[in-house]
């Protein structure tokens, strides 16, 4: 009887010890593989049960793609959610299970204007949790990307896409009035020396084949252009890389898909630790209290309209720079911003506001003259060795986390960087009318065109 308790409790120890061995095993290399392989459905069968054995014979599309140097970092969030959006749909589809998409480094964008900071080749997760967005569709950095190429490849060879393909509006989009989804090859211009190509940057990236395209549509029709150009031999893996991405359109903006993949793009932890820091340092301002607690996962969501109430200062994203020039006409003068906010301070009883601008030192200097009797703040990093780690781009988006937390919102007329704190807004659930406002050109008139209501929408 003794003996046999005493091999129940060995065999008992030894089913233990392996099946910790198992789970050690997958948690130790699903990190590096995430794609599974046929083997891997015996090795680890915990992991890859949710492939079938015909999508595994499937090969990997990686889609790369790029935006015209001149886009600003929040436009190039949009273009990441058309993409997205996208890649969601093609994994849909046969042939293109085991579609990713590659996300384009940030390289010196012509908003960063310090010098004296290296702001290049930056990757997504300086920004964004990619786990987070990968909770929404399959999507890797760059470095993922080299790293998954070397390990298909072997380490030394040479990275070398499939195809590159250079998009570029057709000259006429309205063919006898009508706008119709469509490409068309046309002869590349000489000055683009396209198949040497430092793409993305990178001097050891080069293309088999590189195709100049006219290019109107959306998002979806990009998989019409991966089957014209499909290759009948292509067997592991598919290289794409798309330029000017910023050309392939929204299939429905604004929609539940927009959105999921939107509340996907949650910042990253960092950012938002030192935006947290200076929220409850100099703004008496923390989640709790502001009732802006987010679920861990932003899967978790749900819609919660009016649930945000915000700490107590007013944010004001003032655009300056570019837009004093270009839309001269719709962006106020210092002085009369300053009134603008003085008078939603006084109607709001608040005493604070927390200044999001691109302004000079002396634009800010002028603006605080304009609200004495009110506390004006603005995000500066404490020491170089802060704004060396955050980057201009970095303390833009703490700006944004720390607008997207006031009890009222104004920003600039069709400015990209306002509308992406509109979407944050209505993601920690705000009232509308405390998010979606805009600055006037002038104080006096209030009735002046206001930026669009794009609200919140859940499955
Ligand atoms: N730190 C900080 N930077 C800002 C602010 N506003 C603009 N910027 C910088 O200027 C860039 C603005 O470019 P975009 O992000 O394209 O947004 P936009 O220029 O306002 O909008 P569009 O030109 O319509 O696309 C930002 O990415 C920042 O680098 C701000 O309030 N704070
Ligand atoms: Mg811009």
């Amino acid at each position: 009887m003794k003996l046999h308790s005493q091999r129940l409790t060995v065999i008992n120890r030894v089913f233990h010890s392996m099946l910790l061995l198992a789970i050690s095993h997958i948690v130790h290399t699903s990190h590096i593989r995430e794609i599974c392989e046929k083997r891997d459905i015996f090795f680890e069968p915990f992991r890859c049960q949710l492939y079938d054995l015909g999508v595994l014979d499937e090969p990997i599309t990686y889609l790369l793609y790029d935006v015209n140097p001149s886009e600003g970092f929040n436009l190039r969030r949009d273009v990441y959610i058309r993409l997205a959006v996208f890649v969601e749909y093609l994994r849909t589809q046969p042939g293109y299970r085991r579609a990713r998409l590659v996300l384009p480094p940030w390289s010196n964008l012509v908003h960063w204007r310090s010098t004296n900071i290296d702001q290049t080749q930056l990757l997504w997760s300086h920004f964004f949790d990619l786990r987070s967005m990968r909770l929404y569709t399959d999507v890797i950095d760059m470095d993922e990307f080299f790293d998954a190429y070397r390990a298909l490849h072997g380490p030394d060879e040479p990275v070398v896409l499939d195809e590159v393909y250079k998009l570029k509006h057709f000259d006429n989009m309205f063919e006898n009035g009508v706008f119709v989804d469509k490409f068309e090859e046309h002869v590349c211009p000489k000055s683009q020396d396209s198949m040497a190509g430092a793409f993305l940057g990178y001097a050891n990236l080069s293309t088999r084949d590189f195709t100049c395209l006219h290019f109107q549509g959306s998002a979806m029709l990009l998989h019409r252009l991966l089957e014209t150009y499909r290759r009948p031999d292509t067997r592991h893996a598919r290289y794409v890389l798309i330029l000017n991405a910023e050309i392939v359109l929204h299939d429905l903006w604004g929609n539940v898909d927009y959105w999921a993949a939107r509340r996907s793009m949650r910042f990253a932890s960092e950012l938002v630790e030192v935006a947290a820091r200076f929220r409850a340092d100099f703004l008496n301002s923390s989640d709790q209290q502001d009732r802006t607690v987010r679920p861990a996962r932003w899967t978790d969501e749900k819609p919660r309209r009016g649930g945000a109430r915000g700490g107590d200062y007013l944010c004001a994203h003032l655009r300056r720079a570019d837009f004093l020039y270009g839309r001269d006409k719709t962006t106020p003068t210092v002085q009369s911003a300053a009134l603008q906010i003085r008078a939603k301070l006084l109607e709001l009883g608040l005493k604070t506001v927390f200044v999001a601008s691109d302004c000079t030192r002396m634009e800010f200097y002028n603006l605080k003259n304009y609200l004495k009797r009110f506390r004006v703040v603005r995000f500066v990093p404490d020491s170089y060795e802060q704004r060396y780690a955050l980057k201009d781009g970095g303390i833009a988006v703490v700006d944004q986390i720390i607008c997207s937390h006031a009890r009222y919102f104004i920003g600039t007329y069709e400015s990209t960087f306002t509308y992406r704190i509109y979407e944050e807004r209505e993601i920690l659930g705000f009232p509308k009318d405390l998010t979606f406002n805009t600055f006037c050109k002038s104080e006096k008139d209030t009735n002046c065109e206001k930026n669009t209501v794009w609200p919140i929408v859940f499955h």
